[in-house]
């Protein structure tokens, strides 16, 4: 059965800068302009074999996002050893950064120098100037999952399964290095030019410096939201699979499976209602999100010991070839046109069409 997926296009970036998603221990700290948090510097990082970088050596193509503390752009290295290649450089201005942002960035750099995952974006200098945070990160030529759907794509149930068992994985890399998602939403999910995923934006994702603690943090979007996250009872990393639930709802029926008219009637919702499972989705589909749509996260799917490997485990995903899936050999369900004259084909033209400046920094 093929259905369409009619969400809108995704919420203005501009928004994320609103959200604040961080350890309630480091606000309370930057607020008092105590101690560590007062100066945070980006160390180098330097891709093996390679000269130290700066802005210099990358020559700006496009832009691909613009939020009023920085931009993205597509850049094209100029020197070698990667002369040509095509990197996303993501630029923060200093000067527009609060403390708890410059905390942002670099819990963000620390984590993409961590990590190395075929579904995690990955960090391959960090550099920074007076006035600026630079990250030059791969490029994933094929956009945003979500934009792409919006606009034509239909999926079916194995479409669906192929994008959240790529999707498992990258996560619970994440969580093995102590790190909750926790902003996991469409938009975070991008496709390179295999249609393979590959996570993104931690900006707003934090460390869990000790497993047992729970991390306490404020909210930005909801309807990804655990309900323990947005109780602010405190969360962990089954608090992502919550939001992994959310994901595949929308994307085997096209809408969210919590809506509310309005902030608080959304946020009661999530908190109390009864969710209406569509009854056209396989049995194993709905047995599936049953066991992350548990409120109490001690019940949910993915809480215990082992993980995600309790969902890998799911009937759901009864003819996926985990080691295969890894390796990516499954083949994807949809393949961005590469070769394209454009490079940004599948990114929003109200950016692409801006003339690329990083301007001066103070
Ligand atoms: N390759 C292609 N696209 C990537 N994008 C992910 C980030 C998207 C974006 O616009 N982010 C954004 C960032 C800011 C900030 F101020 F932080 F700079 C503000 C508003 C939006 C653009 C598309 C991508 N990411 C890594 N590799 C990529």
């Amino acid at each position: 059965m093929l259905r369409l997926l009619f969400r809108s296009k995704p919420r203005i970036p501009e928004a994320k800068s609103d959200i604040t998603w961080i350890e309630k221990d480091l606000v309370d700290a930057a607020d008092k302009g105590e101690g560590v948090v007062k100066e945070i510097n980006i160390t180098h990082h330097v891709k093996e074999g390679s000269e130290k970088a700066d802005p210099s050596q990358f020559e700006l193509l496009k832009v691909l996002g613009q939020g009023s503390f920085g931009k993205v752009f597509l850049v094209r290295k100029i020197t070698p050893p990667d002369s040509n290649h095509l990197y996303a450089m993501k630029v923060l201005k200093k000067a527009t950064l609060k403390v708890r942002d410059r905390v942002r960035t670099k819990i963000e750099r620390d984590i993409l120098a961590d990590v190395n995952h075929p579904f995690v974006v990955k960090l391959h200098y960090a550099f920074q100037t007076e006035g600026k945070l630079y990250l030059i990160l791969d490029f994933l030529r094929g956009g945003d999952l979500f934009t792409r759907l919006s606009k034509e794509v239909m999926f079916t149930e194995e479409d669906v399964k192929f994008y959240l068992a790529e999707l498992a994985l990258g996560l619970d890399h994440l969580h093995s290095l102590g790190i909750i998602y926790r902003d996991l939403k469409p938009e975070n999910i991008l496709l390179d030019e295999e249609g393979h995923i590959k996570l993104t934006d931690f900006g707003l994702s934090k460390e869990a410096i000790d497993h047992e603690k729970k991390a306490y943090s404020f909210c930005g979007t909801v309807e990804y939201m655990a309900p323990e996250v947005v109780n602010r009872q405190g969360h962990s990393h089954s608090a992502d699979w919550w939001s992994y639930g959310v994901l595949m709802f929308e994307m085997l029926t096209g809408s969210l499976p919590f809506q509310g008219e309005g902030r608080k009637r959304l946020l009661n919702f999530l908190r109390r209602a009864k969710l209406g499972m569509p009854q056209f989705l396989s049995a194993e589909a709905q047995s599936l999100l049953r066991a992350l749509f548990k409120r109490n996260p001690a019940n949910r799917l993915g809480s215990g010991p082992d993980g995600a490997e309790e969902i890998k485990r799911h009937p759901f995903y009864s003819t996926i070839d985990w080691n295969k899936l890894y390796r990516r050999e499954i083949k994807p369900p949809f393949k961005p046109a590469v070769g394209q004259p454009d490079d940004t084909f599948y990114f929003d033209t109200e950016f692409t069409s801006r003339t690329p400046k990083d301007s001066p920094g103070v």
